[in-house]
């Protein structure tokens, strides 16, 4: 029925409208560029392309060949690598082809836990445990919020691990990958990073080069500090003929058909803008993410690792047990316009009621939000999560201050509206 169809057009409309009021601090989300946006409503939305340019299945894919080898060439560029794929459809998906491309049912694979800021893709109840393989997990350092290097050195000596993976989904500090690269080399192991949370920092060379620092296989999600569509992305260095015809397999057949191709050409428009606006963005959004840690912690909220500075990324991970916990916290905020999530400290045993919460800058920082305006998001925290305001009283503060961030910035289109609703019909 019309009706129907126009009644969910219409609370997406919502929904972009609400976005728009919202302090949005979702660690894992961002804004695409308008010039993005657009890719994503084009043709290409409609078709399909299974293999690699040049070498389709089907045909139709003139265009889509040409875009997509332009495509890999800018991420070959911008992240100075010699092996691109741009066809896995998300982060998780990218994370299961290097499991099929790189690991056997059975092999050792070393990670970190899900309450030390682990990703649910390594987790036994993810793609991990569905290859089978087997996980151990790296000793933590709760106080820096980091791997353990000496520890893990002598863990990597003895369960000698098919592969290493690192990276987080709380990932506040860079692990320290160049201290245990001799240990990689001893061992013989594969070095995977999962940069999902941090690709735009590394893009603008900010957090860590990780594929200066060891790391053979990079797989990343495109939407988080990254800002472009919901996709996947690989990125190697070091790969060997037969390691990198695995991957392109792994890819497709092994966990794709076709890809999503409307979103591979938004991530080749966003790989051109990060050309251009990587560095100064990623910058910016490490300065906003001390200076919110800096602001809340002034304010008396427990932020984790004050004495490191709170964070070298776009994220921090605070402690609001004494506030209600995460859950509390998070709908408390939500109610008040501040989109955030609940998220497990190293401290916790549960997913559901955790006693922490997860900010991110990054899209506060896409809007144009610099240090100053920190200090006013760490004031309207403040007053929900320790001072108990009403939520509902603290939104006309939140929407008042978000009134003069809604433009795009750091991308072609600057200054144009950020969260336009798209009008076709
Ligand atoms: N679960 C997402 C996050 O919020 O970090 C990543 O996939």
């Amino acid at each position: 029925m019309k009706e129907e169809a126009l009644w969910i057009k219409e609370k997406v409309r919502a929904h972009n409208k609400w976005f728009e009021e919202c302090i949005p601090m979702i660690a894992s989300e961002n804004l695409m560029s308008p010039l993005a946006k657009e890719m994503l409503i084009s043709d290409f939305a409609d078709r399909y392309a299974e293999g690699l340019p040049g070498k389709r299945y089907y045909q139709g894919n003139i265009y889509v060949d040409e875009v997509e080898t332009k495509a890999m060439e800018l991420a070959r560029e911008l992240f100075d690598c010699s092996f691109a794929d741009l066809r896995p459809i998300s982060g998780t998906v990218a994370n299961m082809a290097v499991l099929f491309a790189f690991a056997e049912p059975g092999d050792t694979i070393t990670t970190c836990a899900l309450a030390q800021g682990a990703h649910i893709s390594t987790a036994k109840f993810g793609a991990f445990g569905f290859r089978s393989v087997n996980s151990v997990n790296y000793p933590f350092d709760e106080k820096s919020m980091n791997i353990d290097v000496d520890a893990t050195a002598k863990l990597l000596r003895e369960v000698k691990p098919k592969v290493a993976q690192f990276g987080l989904s709380v990932f506040l500090f860079p692990p320290p990958l160049k201290e245990l690269q001799e240990t990689f080399q001893d061992v013989g192991c594969t070095v995977w990073y999962d940069a999902a949370h941090v690709l735009g920092l590394i893009a603008g060379g900010q957090f860590q080069d990780p594929l200066r620092e060891g790391v053979n296989i990079l797989s990343s999600s495109t939407h988080k500090t990254f800002p472009g569509p919901n996709h996947g992305i690989l990125l190697g260095s070091n790969l060997d003929d037969e390691q990198e015809k695995a991957l392109h397999k792994a890819v497709f057949p092994g966990v794709t058909s076709s890809h999503h191709l409307h979103a591979m050409a938004a991530l080749a428009v966003t790989l051109a803008e990060m050309k251009v606006y990587a560095k100064e963005y990623a910058a910016q959004t490490v300065k906003n993410a001390q200076a919110l840690g800096q602001a809340l912690n002034e304010l008396g909220i427990d932020v984790l690792c004050p004495d490191l500075g709170f964070t070298r990324s776009h994220a921090i991970a605070v402690d609001v047990s004494a506030h209600g916990g995460g859950k509390v916290v998070s709908q408390d905020l939500e109610d008040a316009n501040i989109i955030c999530n609940k998220n497990m400290l190293p401290k916790d045993t549960s997913a559901v009621k955790p006693s922490g919460i997860r900010l991110g800058v990054q899209e506060l920082t896409r809007v144009g939000m610099k240090e100053s305006e920190m200090k006013e998001v760490a004031s309207l925290i403040h007053r929900v999560v320790a001072k108990k305001e009403a939520p509902l009283k603290v939104k006309e503060d939140v929407k008042l201050l978000k009134k003069d961030f809604t433009k795009i910035r750091f991308c072609f289109n600057e200054g144009e509206e950020a969260y336009r609703f798209h009008e076709l019909v």
